[in-house]
Formats: C-alpha cells, structure tokens, sequence
C-alpha cells in the first residue's frame, strides 16, 4: 500500500515483490529514469536564461557549445539507461532507428526495452510553457544475448510493463504505472529527493474539460465537430471548459486530476492525428488506463493496435472514461 511522502526510493523498495520475475532490473530502471530526469529537469529550469547562457547552436558565455534542450534530454536519459545495464535498446522520438545496447559484456543480456520521448512539447520552453518526458517500457521479444531487433520495439501498447511521464512544470512530478496503479512523485529540488505526493491516482470518471486544438475545427472529422458542439450545449453539466495547453503531458496531467478528455484526433491535414503511437500515446494510454480512464483512437482501444512502424502516429482520444465514450458515439454515428 502506498504511504503518503513516502521518498520514490523507500516506495520502490517497498514495492519490489510486485514483479516477481524481475530480479530488480525494472526497479533499477525507474531509479535510472528518476536520476535522468533531475538532470532534465535542472537544465530545463533555467531554460529561461538562454539568451545569457546562449542559443541552440551557439557557444555560450563558457565557451560551451548550447544543445537544444531535446537533444539534451535524449542524451541524458540514453546515457543513464546505457551505464545502468537494464535495457537492450533504446527508441526516441529523436532517433530515426532504435538503438541496440550489447551490455558492458556485450552480451546483450538485458530484458527490457525502452522507448521515450525525451521532451515533449520542447518548442513550449521559449514561451515558458511546461513540458514533458514520455517513457514506455516492454520486455523483450527476441532471445535473450542477441541484439535488439525492431520486432521487440513494434509490440502492442497492451504488452506494456512500465510506463510513466515527468513533467516539468511549476513543480516537477514523476508519475507512472508498472501495472499496480499509477502513483505520483514530486521533486524537492533542494535535496534531489521525489516525494510520494499523489499516491494511488484515479482518473475522474466524469469531467468538464475537453482539450482539443479548436484552430483545426474545419479539418475534423464530423464526429469530432458534432463532439465538440456537444461540449458547448447548454444542457446537464455543460457547457463544458475548453483547456488547451498544447503540451500533451500537462494536458493529460491536468485532466487526470480534475477530469477532462483530451482529444488529437485525425484530420484532413494531418491523417493519422500528431501524436506518436509508441512513445506518446501507448504510455499515455498505459498510465490512464491504470487510472481507471480510457484511450482509444476514436473507435477502438489505442494499447491494441499492433504498430507497423517506430513513428507512426494514431488519432487519440484519453481521459474519463464516460467523457472518451460519448466522444466514441459521436465518431461511430457520424464516421
Ligand atoms: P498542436 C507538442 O508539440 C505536441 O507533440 C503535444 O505535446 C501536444 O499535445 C501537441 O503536439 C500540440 O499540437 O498541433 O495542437 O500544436
């Protein structure tokens, strides 16, 4: 059971008999993620001071080459998970292939395999706007001491054993799921230690938020129009409140904790939605899941969709689970 400001390392102990097959490597992991992300974090906090310390590009007052900060947290997070010797191999949203990882024997004994986007909504840092970290984890496929092949990265979202976000926003909150429900830590960045601040989160059956960039309205889909002048009916609880953030992890964070569904859907400009199935939305999906919501791509379950490709992308509707439902019914009416 989880304890309230418990630190994520006394939670992680307490809660290792929860993977009996796992002689520790998927506690090792999230202790590896967590160690990335105060890295992260620290150097998207003073993002602000750009123009001091210098562009992407440029050289900064030090001399200092200034990566652009997604490059950044896709070296971090690849570096800790390389040194740690838990995963076999590595997808990013900002790599074009996945990487292969032999093992300091380079023997290729490690289990699992990740897959992330390191920054989510990187181009919200130069206005302030909070942002994200997606990560997804999948036991692998292929025998074990042979490289990683794409077969252990293209599994369904339902094959899932880890997934979680960090979001940096006005406090930094790590929260995920290894399939025993979805707990929330928060940094206290003065000692580097993550707090248990949210233990146990449901996701609100019912809520009055939608999210959905309106700009595109006349390249939705029928069923997306007629959803979204539902939400706007004087009618019951509605009109509901349109919030919009265009950070998808603080969109999603936002909405588990006051309920709300969050819609990427497709469109006449972008056919398949934005969102990538495997490092955004299936770990999304995961999490919400465990929450008690729903995700799906407007008429069938997001985490069964079996991926063709690394970077292919999925229309996506997440949230309160009655919310994603009545958004289903107006897709299937009017598909
Ligand atoms: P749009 C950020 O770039 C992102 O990938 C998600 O975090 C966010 O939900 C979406 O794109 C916003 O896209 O087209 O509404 O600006």
């Amino acid at each position: 059971m989880a304890k309230q400001y418990q630190t994520l390392g006394e939670f992680i102990i307490d809660n290792q008999a929860d993977f009996p097959y796992s002689s520790g490597e998927l506690s090792r992991l999230i202790n590896s993620i967590r160690l990335a992300a105060k890295v992260v974090n620290h150097e998207v906090n003073k993002a602000g001071l750009v123009d001091i310390i210098g562009a992407y590009g440029e050289t900064n007052i030090q001399g200092e080459d200034q990566q652009k900060l997604d490059v950044y947290a896709n070296q971090k997070f690849i570096q800790t998970l390389t040194n740690r010797e838990i995963v076999c191999g590595i997808a990013s949203e900002e790599n074009d292939d996945f990487i292969t990882i032999a093992g300091c024997n380079n023997d290729h004994k490690n289990k699992y395999v990740v897959l992330m986007d390191p920054l989510d909504g990187s181009s919200n840092i130069d206005v302030n706007v909070s942002v994200g970290t997606i990560f997804s984890v999948y036991r692998r496929v292929t025998p074990i001491g042979t490289p990683a092949t794409k077969e252990d990265f293209l599994q369904p979202g339902n094959k899932q054993v880890a997934a979680g976000y960090i979001i940096y926003g006005t406090s930094t909150m790590l929260v995920y799921t290894t399939g025993h429900g979805v707990n929330g830590f928060t940094l206290n960045p003065a000692l580097g230690s993550w707090y248990l601040s949210h233990p146990d989160m449901k996701f609100p059956e019912n809520g009055r938020i939608y999210s959905i960039n309106e700009g595109n309205y006349v390249h939705f889909p029928e069923g997306v129009k007629k959803y979204i002048k539902y939400c706007q009916e004087e009618e019951e609880d509605r009109p509901y409140t349109s919030r919009y953030i265009g950070s998808m992890v603080s969109d999603i964070h936002r909405n588990m904790i006051k309920g709300g569904i969050f819609i990427y859907p497709k469109s006449s400009k972008a056919f398949n939605g934005k969102l990538r199935l495997l490092y955004e939305c299936n770990p999304m999906a995961y999490i919400i899941e465990q929450a008690g919501g729903k995700a799906s791509d407007g008429f069938s379950r997001i985490m069964d969709i079996q991926p063709a490709e690394l970077h292919q992308r999925a229309p996506f509707f997440a949230g309160s689970k009655n919310m994603v439902e009545k958004a289903e019914e107006f897709m299937k009416k009017f598909q």
